[in-house]
């Protein structure tokens, strides 16, 4: 009888643990082979100065210790206009890439944060496809996908939740060539999908808090950015 309960408890463990990692694909370090990853507690040593094309240069966000979510430091906004951008030397554009972040505001700010992966247009400036997740000037959390390649500036935005103080929301960008499907997730729920372009490739990841939107210094921070593929 003692046997057999061993024999029992012994295959619902290994069963809790193939029903872990089938049902939690990306969902920890073990399951993830990762293509970048932030590195904030060591400054911005991995990233590059963010340009909008060739002409625009952003002013840099700042580490900071004042908030983080993992760690002992995130980035921050000290003004609009400023940003980060990791350049891939090569094009990111097969199989499942997912970009998780999260995102914290201290107060709504009324201004433009973005986490978002996208291709630079290149001599005229701004994106050719930007997929993300931010922070609106209408103060909600939200999904965004910018096309500018055919004319129509085609604009995709969706609102999630009101800008929670003191918050930090965990998202995710899935890029998945081979389903051709873009996913938007936060707090580990789908919040948005769409069809992926033909043609799309990544080659940029980019923090940045735009042009536009209301002033005001130290209202938004991003933190364990990381970018990986599903083992
Ligand atoms: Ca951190």
């Amino acid at each position: 009888m003692k046997g057999f309960t061993v024999l029992i408890l012994i295959s619902a463990g290994l069963l809790a643990l193939r029903c872990g990692g089938n049902s939690n694909p990306s969902g920890s370090d073990d399951h993830r082979s990762v293509i970048f990853s932030d590195n904030f507690e060591n400054g911005l040593s991995k990233w590059d100065v963010f340009r909008n094309g060739v002409y625009d240069t952003y002013d840099s966000l700042r580490t900071t210790t004042g908030a983080f979510h993992g760690g002992s430091h995130s980035v921050v906004s000290d003004s609009n206009h400023c940003g980060i951008m990791k350049q891939f030397t090569s094009l990111v554009d097969t199989g499942d890439i997912y970009c998780e972040f999260y995102l914290m505001a201290k107060a709504a700010g009324q201004s433009d944060f973005m986490v978002s992966l996208a291709k630079p247009s290149g001599s005229s400036g701004g994106d050719s496809y930007l997929y993300g997740m931010g922070f609106g000037s209408n103060d909600s959390l939200l999904c965004a996908y910018f096309d500018y390649t055919d004319g129509t500036h085609m604009v995709h935005t969706k609102n999630i939740a009101p800008i929670l103080p003191d918050h930090w929301f965990k998202c995710a960008v899935e890029i998945n060539y081979p389903a051709a499907k873009i996913t938007w997730r936060v707090d580990g729920a789908v919040a948005d999908t769409l069809p992926l372009p033909a043609l799309m490739n990544i080659q940029v990841l980019k923090i940045y808090r735009d042009v536009a939107g209301a002033q005001g210094p130290l209202q938004y921070f991003a933190d364990d950015i990381t970018m990986y593929r599903p083992k």
